[in-house]
């Protein structure tokens, strides 16, 4: 084994061309607060997107909190959202004096189960915030007729969903908001970086001026905002990955393919399944064991790569109902399938340069767990 191979590795623009991009800001000495840069990223993603409004961040988490904290929410609102995702989508909410109320995942691609939203409902819910795992489209038409009933405010947490369409739009198009991350680890990235997209041209001056203090005038303080500018240099990364999404996502279909063809119809093996009407980007490879039928656990599985200098992960494991934060306030068996999955998942090195050799060579080592191989 010659080098390691890691969960993911960030997308590059080559040296020069980050350079070029970024010249102009030594003239300048213009390096953040919506500099021109941010200005440029922001109008071609508002463009790519086809959405009316983006506003950039200095990460996604900060966005979906600044986002969140701009819906007027009330304060002892209930948010129904799921376990299975990053800390960031479930602190969001608790950071904005919030409570979450976790909703299963479905066992096809662990999004929100929208059969089991409603029976979620009580007097204080305010708003939903879905997740757009790994990547995997929420079912958006269920989940707007079940906000249109209720009068609920919809933020999808799409940090993982850029580049990703459902019926020929845009993944950004849905909800009042939908979140992406930019960070270093994503189909595309700013460095570190978020962006929140809407279409109520009401949010563009609370969202701008939350992002900056709260600052809505030279002399006028209109929020008690934080700072989550996105600067100069991250934009100018922005700008410069922007130009390689494309071959970059076709790259990492590639990889993807290669993974499907490598462990389809393997007992005890469940890949995700091709989502209907979806245009993915290739963001993630989860792979669920079962342990009985594969003859090895996720955890074992998970070491035998280590041993063997490959990084999987075990994108979401633990459940954030379960953190140790929140001192057993949630119960963790309300959400049975999310519980599962999270046991018996292990997302594999997934990026746009992976060798395919490298991919069967992952996918040998597996295999080779398998009992009676
Ligand atoms: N909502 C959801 C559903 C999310 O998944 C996330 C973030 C957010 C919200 C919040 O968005 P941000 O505020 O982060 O923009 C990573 C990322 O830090 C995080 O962005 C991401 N989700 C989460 C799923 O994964 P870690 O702790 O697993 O990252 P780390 O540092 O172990 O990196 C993973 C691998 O990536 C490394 O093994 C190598 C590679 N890597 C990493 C870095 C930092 C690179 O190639 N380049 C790099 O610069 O959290």
């Amino acid at each position: 084994m010659s080098n390691k191979i890691l969960v993911t590795r960030s997308s590059m623009p080559d040296y020069e061309e980050y350079c070029e991009e970024i010249k102009e800001l030594w003239d300048s000495h213009w390096l953040t607060n919506m500099g021109v840069k941010h200005k440029q990223l922001q109008a071609e993603l508002e463009k790519m997107l086809d959405v009316p409004h983006v506003t950039l961040y200095t990460n996604g988490h900060l966005a979906l909190e600044n986002v969140i904290a701009a819906m007027n929410l009330p304060k002892s609102g209930e948010v129904i959202t799921t376990p299975f995702t990053f800390a960031s989508t479930t602190h969001a909410i608790v950071r904005n004096g919030l409570t979450p109320v976790f909703c299963d995942v479905n066992e096809n691609d662990y999004t929100i189960d929208v059969t089991k939203i409603e029976d979620l409902i009580t007097g204080k819910t305010c708003a939903i915030i879905p997740v757009h795992v790994y990547g995997n489209m929420c079912a958006v038409e269920e989940i707007e007729k079940i906000a249109k009933k209720y009068d609920l405010k919809v933020i999808y947490d799409a940090a993982h969903a850029f580049g990703v369409e459902y019926k020929g739009k845009s993944s950004a198009s849905f909800g009042d908001a939908s979140m992406f991350s930019f960070h270093a680890t994503k189909v595309f990235n700013t460095i570190e970086g978020g962006a929140v997209c809407f279409h109520d041209d009401n949010l563009v001056q609370k969202l701008n001026d939350l992002k900056n203090f709260g600052i809505h005038g030279p002399e006028e303080v209109a929020y008690i905002g934080g700072n989550a500018k996105m600067n100069e240099f991250q934009a100018a990364m922005g700008i410069c990955n922007l130009k390689h999404l494309e071959s970059e996502i076709a790259k990492r279909k590639a990889v993807v393919e290669r993974y499907r063809s490598n462990l389809k119809n393997i007992d005890g093996i469940k890949l995700c399944g091709v989502q209907a009407d979806v245009k993915s980007n290739y963001a993630y490879f989860p792979v669920v064991f079962d342990e009985k039928i594969f003859g090895a656990s996720r955890n074992e599985i998970f070491d035998v790569l280590a041993e063997n200098g490959i990084g999987a992960r075990k994108y979401f494991y633990p459940l954030t109902n379960t953190f140790e934060c929140f001192n057993g306030k949630y119960n963790v068996n309300d959400t049975p399938v999310a519980l599962h999955i999270s046991k018996r998942v292990l997302t594999l090195p997934l990026y746009a340069d992976l060798s395919l050799d490298d991919v069967d060579r992952i996918c040998d080592i597996i295999l080779r767990c398998k009992k009676g191989i």
